[in-house]
């Protein structure tokens, strides 16, 4: 058991042990770097760049943005309310209206109820019906024997059920079911990279389904369950200490900050974790908002489950925007990537120049200026998501997955991947 294990079970002994994964004591000023850098995102208020996941990361934080976030949240209930409270008749034009997905709809009723708002009225409920119904539609598309394919992911269908479950509202015992089985046979839910965060966000379902005993007669399946995903998710522990990788280990963190089960394996899972965190924050790894959105929570020891009861007089520190740093009026140094497409015919392999520093998509942006290469992205909450490559959309169940050679895929997205000179990126269609 060595030093550490010993000391741990002897904390569990004074009953300590309640505690025993918080991440505590993490830098400040790393903290605070952190939130700052999302605070640009908290000007960009159109629909498409819009994410309400940003403001309740923010709201579980230890952090604040002053009159921004309250004019932010204001924005959301706009645009969120506008889009889904509008008729289905009235034909979606472009992506770019379509309507929130089951997910996005989730991570708004989150946003409401982490200003200590629950849903109601005539709008409420209906945004609650809404979610309800996506539950519902996606519970007939797994079907009977649990085969069928949901429209969006596991992922998706845990938020719904948390979203709601924070609001104190009930779903069927069945559409739980769904969730259960899946996390019971693993075989929906071991999708290569976004394993963890799946099975850390059931758990957290779950944890809301276990403290509010909203489906009573599940209960002993669901605590059951929840173990199975804790259990699950500390054997995913890397020997660096993510859970995952360092971008699933938030959302783990958050399920197992929260553990009701803590043993001693768990103590020395998140010590060694935090570690991992830590030095992932002094090489400032974590640069997408939502990535940040899902951190933040953590390092206040908090996770979306205490959206049941959010405490919204907490204190929190204003963030002061961070001091800009003048551009260093140097020549810019070029490099050279190897752009790689494969699954489409004839195959395409092109050499791309330019300055050192730029962004896989600005790599994709330069060869389709000054060659035949074609892209397209959709607007996502992490970002522009890639969608078409020569020409070739990713079809239902597909989509390209981004690769540095010759077989490692990559764990950011085209706007924030930055190659190094030399290195050859991969483009290739594969199924999910
Ligand atoms: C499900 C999922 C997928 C599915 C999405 C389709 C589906 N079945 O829904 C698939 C398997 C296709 C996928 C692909 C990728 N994913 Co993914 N994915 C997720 C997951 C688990 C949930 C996303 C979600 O539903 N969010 C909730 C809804 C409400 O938000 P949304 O914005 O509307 O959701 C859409 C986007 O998230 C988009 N999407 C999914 N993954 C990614 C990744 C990036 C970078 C972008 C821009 C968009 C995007 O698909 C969602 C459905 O439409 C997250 C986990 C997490 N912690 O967030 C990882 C996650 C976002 N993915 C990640 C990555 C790295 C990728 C890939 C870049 C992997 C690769 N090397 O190719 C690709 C994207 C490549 C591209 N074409 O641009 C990372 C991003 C880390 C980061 N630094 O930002 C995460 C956090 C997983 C992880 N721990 O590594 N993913």
């Amino acid at each position: 058991m060595g030093h550490l294990g010993a000391l741990l079970f002897l904390l569990g002994g004074l009953g300590a042990l309640a505690q025993i994964c918080e991440i505590t004591e993490v830098d400040s000023t790393l903290v605070e770097r952190l939130g700052q850098r999302l605070l640009p995102w908290m000007d960009r208020l159109s629909p498409e760049q819009l994410n309400p996941s940003i403001y309740v990361g923010l709201r579980l934080s230890r952090l604040q943005a002053g009159a921004k976030e309250a004019h932010y949240l204001h924005s959301l209930k706009l645009s969120y309310q506008k889009s889904l409270l509008r008729p289905s008749s009235s034909k979606d034009g472009n992506d770019s209206e379509a309507k929130p997905s089951m997910g996005q709809l989730a991570l708004y009723l989150l946003a409401l109820r982490a200003n200590c708002e629950f849903v109601g009225g005539r709008k409420g409920d209906r945004l609650v019906s809404q979610l309800k119904r996506f539950l519902e539609d996606e519970k007939a598309a797994i079907g009977h024997n649990h085969q069928g394919h949901l429209r969006t992911s596991y992922y998706q269908y845990g938020l719904g059920i948390l979203a709601l479950c924070v609001h104190q509202k009930r779903v069927h015992d069945s559409v739980v079911g769904k969730l259960l089985y899946a996390v019971e046979h693993e075989s929906h839910l071991l999708q290569d990279h976004v394993s963890v965060d799946t099975m850390a966000m059931a758990g957290l379902a779950f944890s809301c389904l276990e403290l509010s005993n909203l489906n009573p007669s599940q209960r002993d399946r669901i605590s059951l369950a929840l173990r199975r995903v804790q259990e699950k998710i500390l054997k995913a522990q890397t020997p660096e200490g993510y859970f995952g990788n360092v971008y699933s280990t938030p959302l783990a963190l958050q399920l197992l900050t929260g553990s009701l089960s803590p043993t001693v394996e768990l103590g020395m899972a998140c010590l060694k974790a935090k570690a991992a965190l830590q030095a992932s924050l002094q090489h400032k790894t974590f640069q997408n908002p939502l990535m940040i959105s899902q951190l933040l929570p953590v390092l206040n020891q908090k996770s979306y489950v205490d959206l049941i009861s959010p405490d919204c007089q907490a204190p929190r520190a204003l963030l002061e925007p961070a001091p800009e740093t003048p551009p260093q009026a140097q020549v810019p140094e070029f490099i050279d990537v190897v752009l790689k497409v494969s699954g489409v015919s004839p195959s395409y392999t092109h050499s791309v120049s330019v300055p050192a520093g730029s962004s896989l998509e600005d790599v994709l942006k330069n060869a389709q200026e000054h060659g035949r290469f074609r892209f397209r992205t959709q607007a996502s909450l992490s970002g522009p998501f890639l969608t078409s490559v020569l020409g070739k959309k990713a079809g239902e169940r597909e989509f390209w997955q981004v690769l540095q050679a010759p077989d490692t895929p990559l764990q950011q997205g085209i706007a924030d991947y930055r190659p190094k000179d030399g290195e050859t990126i991969e483009l290739r269609l594969v199924s999910w």
